[in-house]
């Protein structure tokens, strides 16, 4: 059992992110049993979950002309398009069925600003407009953050990334997380994770 300062962030465990889902993520289901296990050892738990509004700007569908997974330029820099995924209140967006955490203590929502994204769990795509998790985790003693969940390469990295810029000792337990991977993302997600000095670990060295 890991002490009072660590939480663990269970990232995006989401229907629509699982094999069969508008983002399916390759594998995604199979760490959910993994992920329940992981959890157990933690006393602190959160969850989060994307929530999007219906014709939110990440979609493909927002912009005329334009499909999933091309990238392009928004107000706060470039933008990977997606399928219409994790729409507020849809099955889609329900935190999937196996996920068993009932000791979790904050399940926190993001991307429901329609003009922002926000992989994030701290700020938004435009990195500056905060979710309050900072505050939240502060005012709990929090000083080490693990991170899990989906995609390894988006919600994971950016929310890993974020921990690290707060001072958060960070560490991201691979085994726990499947990426998207789309035009080389989880090679430049892990090498930003790196230089940031997130750590990297296996569930068996918890
Ligand atoms: C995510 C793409 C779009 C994620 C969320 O949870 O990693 N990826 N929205
Ligand atoms: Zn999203």
């Amino acid at each position: 059992m890991t002490d009072s300062s660590s939480v663990l962030i269970v990232t995006d465990i989401q229907n629509d992110f699982l094999p069969g889902g508008a983002l399916a993520v390759a594998d995604g289901h199979a760490i959910i049993p993994l992920v329940n296990e992981i959890a157990r050892k933690f006393r602190n738990v959160i969850i989060t979950q994307d929530w999007h509004p219906a014709g939110h700007i990440s979609f493909a569908s927002s912009h005329p002309g334009r499909n999933p997974f091309e990238v392009i330029d928004l107000r706060y820099g470039p933008q990977v398009l997606w399928p219409d995924h994790c729409i507020q209140g849809t099955f889609g967006a329900a935190l999937a069925e196996g996920l068993d955490i009932p000791h979790a203590q904050l399940v926190i929502r993001k991307g429901y600003h329609a003009h922002t994204d926000s992989y994030s769990s701290f700020f938004e795509a435009d990195r500056k407009t905060p979710t309050g998790l900072t505050g939240y985790l502060f005012e709990r003693g929090i000083e080490t953050a693990y991170v899990v969940g989906l995609a390894t390469d988006f919600c994971v990295s950016w929310t890993a990334l974020d921990a690290r810029t707060h001072g958060f000792d960070t560490v991201v337990i691979e085994d726990g997380c499947r990426a998207i991977d789309t035009n080389n993302s989880l090679a430049a997600a892990t090498a930003q994770m790196d230089a940031a000095g997130v750590r990297r670990i296996l569930s068996h060295q918890l």
